[in-house]
């Protein structure tokens, strides 16, 4: 059966970009105080273009309370005096683009922090005034209005309204120090489009879009008897073929209504597109939707380019549901004419090598705790190489977070003292949070903090067994996972890889994923063991390169080749 996707116009570079991901509390730290910024991810981009990545997409850096870690923005039009200055920006975005590489912000619509200038003016305002009216203010229930105003809770835990002086509540799928903006309010419609043009204005290619399917809410706020939750975003059924439940459905997330909004972001990104006809400016939707059928509404045509697939990070380490998701995956997308997407890891979930390392390979818990059972360092680290030479081979575009080209655990015995993510606070410690996806890089082995800061500093203590993993470790070691990742994006771009389509190979097993991925240049066979016994690769067939070491003609578990056939 072959999946195929028509050749694609070069012009539109993040139909095959891949795509990495800092996050500038923990990439490099340049000031010394413990805490990544601006200067520091600057000074460090020479490490994202000899990797050999496309793009930059950076978290949020804009003025905040931090009490989201920047998810919770003050003023969309400023940097956080923590991170550095709007000078700052402008000079990262400038040695990006000498560099080769394309710069995506990250936009975050659909709640502002409640220290934004907005929400103290509501605040300070009555019920009914327009100033409340860019929120979701409403009166509660009961006979004194003293029970929320419906039964939904937070996707960090607890309840998803919060009680005001004067005995109003407003509505926060998230902390309540993130209130939800009214995007039915035509003021917020312009206030943010007027946002993504200051930022286009100062060069960059385009937004990641947080929470894209959580703009707007069900007419009538009605309850729900669904769950939201950062473990699994889950609201329904029980895991069928190895994967994980369906998310994203429930009166607060994928209304139709959103699409009408990024439609006419997309007419913002195109006053700044010049010759008209290729788009080179990009909008990515982080929206957790299934299936992924329903995923594709955001990237037609006249709406955004990319939607993170977050089908693929959440499949289970198992051949048949890596098979499922890849078929859907490219057919839902095709569908619609937009590249499909590949992501493992990010900054909201335990890192993969840690995943794969658990006893039922690719569960997605909420952080791992120190007194739970901990993963299997090494498994992890092989399964996660052949994950990732599996997804660099898949057409369309990938991301790659931070750290993960060095292979890094999830840390997952940080103390409970240090934990920062409000999910953790909210689930009243039952979940562990995201912490431990977020701790500072290890850049040199031998330097206080790993070379992160000047100063030795981290916001976050790394483990002491990261010097193994820090880069200058890695730089120019046969085997290393940073050199995995240099060849396969090396031999991507050499090959051609991710504008075309793939055709399946079959015969070499249950618990093989192996396909022919069509590239500019030819073709290249690749096969995935996601099992743990040898198989035997098809006959004649050369070494390209693989995940771990393979003997001739046989691939061992848990690896993934890429080979000329
Ligand atoms: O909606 C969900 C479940 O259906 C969540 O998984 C949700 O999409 C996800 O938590 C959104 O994450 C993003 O927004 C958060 C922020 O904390 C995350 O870091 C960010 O990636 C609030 O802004």
């Amino acid at each position: 059966m072959t999946v195929a996707h028509a050749p694609f116009a070069t012009t539109e570079w993040w139909r095959t970009a891949v795509i990495y991901q800092v996050y500038p509390r923990s990439f490099a730290d340049f000031g010394g105080d413990g805490i990544g910024d601006l200067r520091g991810i600057t000074s460090r981009l020479g490490h994202l273009a000899a990797l050999g990545v496309d793009a930059v997409w950076l978290s949020p850096f804009y003025r905040s309370p931090q009490r989201d870690a920047g998810y919770d923005v003050a003023d969309y039009r400023d940097v956080d005096p923590l991170f550095g200055t709007l000078d700052d920006a402008d000079a990262l975005i400038a040695r990006a683009h000498e560099l080769g590489l394309r710069v995506l912000v990250d936009l975050v619509p659909n709640h502002t922090s409640s220290e934004h200038a907005w929400f103290k003016a509501a605040l300070a305002a009555d019920p009914g005034s327009p100033e409340r009216g860019r929120y979701l203010f409403r009166d509660g229930r009961g006979s004194g209005g003293e029970l929320p105003p419906n039964n939904w809770t937070s996707v960090f835990g607890g309840p998803a309204w919060t009680r005001v002086p004067g005995g109003q509540w407003y509505l926060h799928l998230f902390d309540s120090s993130q209130p939800d903006l009214d995007w039915s309010n035509p003021e917020v419609r312009a206030e943010i489009e007027d946002v993504l043009r200051f930022w286009l204005r100062r060069g960059v290619d385009g937004f990641r879009i947080d929470v894209a399917h959580g703009l707007v809410k069900e007419a009538g706020l009605p309850d729900w008897h669904g769950t939201v939750t950062m473990v699994d975003g889950s609201d329904a059924g029980a895991p069928e073929d190895g994967q994980s439940p369906a998310f994203g459905s429930g009166p607060m997330f994928d209304q139709d209504g959103v699409h009408d909004i990024y439609r006419s972001w997309r007419r913002v990104l195109d006053e700044f597109d010049a010759d008209g006809e290729h788009r080179s400016r990009a909008l990515v939707a982080e929206a957790w939707v299934e299936p992924l059928s329903r995923l594709a509404r955001y990237v037609r045509d006249d709406e955004m380019q990319q939607a993170f697939n977050f089908s693929f990070l959440t499949a289970r380490w198992d051949a048949a549901a890596y098979r499922a998701v890849i078929t859907e995956s490219l057919e839902a997308l095709d569908a619609v004419g937009a590249p499909a997407t590949w992501v493992l890891s990010n900054h909201d979930v335990v890192r993969h090598p840690s995943r794969f390392g658990l006893p039922e390979p690719g569960v997605r818990p909420n952080g791992i705790f120190a007194t739970d059972p901990q993963p299997d360092e090494a498994l992890g680290l092989q399964r996660a190489r052949a994950a990732t030479l599996l997804m660099l081979a898949l057409p369309g575009s990938a991301y790659v977070y931070q750290g993960e080209e060095l292979g890094l655990p999830e840390h997952t015995t940080l103390p409970d003292e240090v934990r920062e993510d409000p999910s953790y606070f909210r689930t009243e410690h039952l979940e562990a949070g995201r912490d431990g996806c977020r701790v500072p890089i290890p850049w040199e082995a031998a330097k206080p903090g790993f070379g992160f800061s000047p100063t030795g500093k981290t916001w976050l203590p790394q483990p002491a067994a990261w010097a193994a993993y820090a880069a200058d470790a890695q730089d120019g070691v046969k085997g290393s996972t940073l050199e995995l990742y240099r060849a396969a994006l090396r031999l991507r771009r050499e090959h051609g890889f991710g504008g075309a389509g793939i055709e399946w190979v079959e015969g070499l097993g249950a618990d093989v994923v192996a396909f022919r991925s069509f590239t500019e240049a030819g073709s290249v066979v690749v096969v995935a063991n996601l099992g743990s016994e040898p198989v035997r690769l098809p006959e004649g067939s050369l070494l390209l390169t693989s995940s771990d070491e393979a003997q001739e003609g046989t691939l061992p578990g848990n690896t993934t080749a890429w080979l000329a056939v």
